[in-house]
């Protein structure tokens, strides 16, 4: 396939720029994807799953050979913690990934039962903060950009706390972390809607993210995870605006039908994740100059873990060659004339358009199988696992 280029778009700032292409497109999986997962019914063990966080990179780099679209690998501290990171670096460099976004983990811990960062307990707020200067040391030695911090903090009852007070906790930890924050290092901050808090969680949405951020300075950015939403909100919207205000410094990508459903990219509403990926690519959030990072956090409670990642990366590889493809020339010319239903129908043609058979050629042209999926199964690599990986305790989300 010749790379669908976008047209000469704003690209905000960058105006010169290359368009984008589907060279650009790399996609960052999380380690946590391959542990066991499941609900707070039950939790489904596979065969040949993890036990190391060595193990998980080797799974992950399994994806990135057959689809060549996931080259780097995101950590969650404390459960992929290991005495010797550079090791793991060079590990991870062997396997043919890199190692990337670094998650803290501030909801397990039992000095968190009433919030971390945003906590009204000064106490409570050091242990949080010490926690993420651990992570930031850590990345110093992964290589990793970004520390991506999302929050459980949140509460069940109204006036269970002061909801103002907390706002200016959450700011003040922010401040004191940021400031530890290397010039080529990022803070994200991730929202969502509820969940484990159920009457008010400390950064809900997208505004209250971007205050946050904003406040902090320009290395400060949001992070918007597609299934932090509650259900009807138009996500695009807001990818358009945090782009637009220069914010919007990474995704996590999954789908869901009702909550937090961690479900594969693209299986509940493969229109939405297009839609999605129409306004990254007009904002200019992929190709040279782009600095949002598209990650994947998802779970595969019933699915193969593998096999789930390689679905996922396809789906995203899918609709970003529709996005590619819309007729922007076309798109803005019915615009300006207010043909409603012809712009419409541009926007719609892209969608419709078949991209599989020229995104086979496109695998085969750079040496990657025509159905990354079929040649995963045919490698033997699950029953392998499955033998091997016998003893010890598997991974968990939580593990
Ligand atoms: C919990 O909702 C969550 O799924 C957040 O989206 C984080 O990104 C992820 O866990 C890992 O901490
Ligand atoms: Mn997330
Ligand atoms: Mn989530």
């Amino acid at each position: 396939m010749t790379a669908p280029a976008s047209p000469d778009l704003p690209a905000a700032g960058l105006p010169d720029r290359r368009p984008a292409t589907l060279d650009d497109l790399a996609i960052e999986l999380p380690s946590w994807a391959f542990g066991n997962s499941g609900t707070r019914f039950r939790v489904w063990p596979s065969p040949g799953t993890p036990r190391t966080v060595q193990e998980k990179l080797a799974d992950a780099a399994q994806v990135h050979r057959y689809t060549g679209l996931a080259p780097t690998v995101a950590l969650h501290i404390p459960w992929d913690a290991v005495e010797d990171y550079a090791g793991l670096r060079r590990h991870a460099d062997d396997l043919g990934v890199g190692l990337g976004t670094v998650n803290s983990n501030t909801f397990q811990a039992e000095t968190f039962k009433f919030g971390s960062l945003a906590s009204r307990d000064a106490a409570v707020r050091r242990v949080a903060v010490d926690h993420h200067l651990e992570c930031l040391a850590i990345m110093a030695e992964t290589g990793s950009r970004d520390l991506k911090i999302w929050l459980a903090d949140g509460t069940n009852y109204p006036g269970q706390d002061d909801i103002r007070a907390r706002q200016d906790a959450l700011a003040e930890s922010l401040a004191e972390l940021y400031a530890q924050v290397g010039d080529d290092q990022r803070l994200v901050l991730e929202y969502k809607f509820f969940e484990p808090a159920f009457y008010h969680t400390d950064v809900p949405d997208w505004g209250t993210a971007y205050a946050q951020v904003t406040a902090l300075g320009e290395r400060a950015v949001v992070c918007l995870d597609t299934g932090h939403h509650a259900p009807g909100t138009n996500i695009e919207f807001i990818v358009a605006q945090l782009l637009r205000l220069g914010r919007l410094g990474s995704f996590d990508f999954n789908s869901r039908f009702y909550a937090d459903d961690d479900l594969i990219v693209g299986a509940a509403d493969p229109f939405q994740l297009f839609r999605i990926l129409v306004e990254v690519v007009r904002g200019g959030g992929l190709g040279p100059g782009s600095d949002v990072a598209l990650m994947l956090d998802q779970c595969h409670n019933v699915e193969d873990k593998v096999p789930g990642q390689i679905r996922s990366v396809l789906n995203v590889q899918e609709m970003t060659a529709r996005a590619l493809l819309l007729d922007r020339e076309a798109l803005a010319a019915a615009q300006a004339a207010n043909d409603v239903l012809g712009a419409h129908g541009v926007f719609m043609d892209a969608f419709y358009t078949d991209v599989r058979p020229a995104l086979a050629a496109w695998r085969e042209e750079r040496g990657l199988p025509a159905d990354p999926m079929a040649a995963f199964l045919a490698s033997g690599y699950l029953a392998r696992i499955a033998e091997d990986r016998v003893g010890g305790t598997q991974a968990g989300w939580g593990a």
